[in-house]
């Protein structure tokens, strides 16, 4: 009897690190639900993230952003008034995007395809120097 009760008291061990060893596979698991969580950030409207540029009152911010080439950035008007998101300088457009008006809370997205710097403003706001620009560099090798 005693015996068994010696191998019980071990395979309960052995259950016991097994059981350790799943809940490291388990960690995996709870990666994937971070994944999930990923989509909140993703839903989490005013984040600061590497490609999003909130637009205020009278200002983009960030006013100048760093992207891989390839990047869509994304602008959220965040503030009460309409903006525009305009490429171009000195208030002229290049023609290269322009988001039209945007409304509170509406967005605009753009994909920067090339490597370059691509200045850009607000056509109700330039002259209260609502300008921000958006550098694209190469890929940064992921
Ligand atoms: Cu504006």
């Amino acid at each position: 009897m005693k015996t068994i009760k010696t191998s019980s008291f071990l395979f309960i061990i052995l259950c016991s690190a097994i059981s350790l060893s799943l809940i490291g596979c388990g960690g995996s698991t709870s990666a994937t639900d971070d994944d999930g969580g990923g989509g909140n950030n993703g839903g989490g409207t005013g984040e600061p993230s590497a490609n999003a540029v909130g637009m205020e009152s009278q200002s983009f911010t960030p006013a100048e952003i760093e992207v891989e080439v390839g990047t869509t950035v994304t602008w959220t008007n965040g503030s009460s008034v309409t903006h525009t998101v305009t490429s171009g300088t000195n208030g002229q457009s290049d023609g290269m995007f322009d988001s039209g008006e945007l409304s509170p809370g509406e967005t605009f997205t753009y994909t920067f395809t090339e490597v370059g710097s691509y200045p850009y403003f607000c056509i109700p706001h330039v002259n209260l120097g609502m300008t921000g620009t958006v550098n694209v560099v190469e890929s940064y090798g992921y």
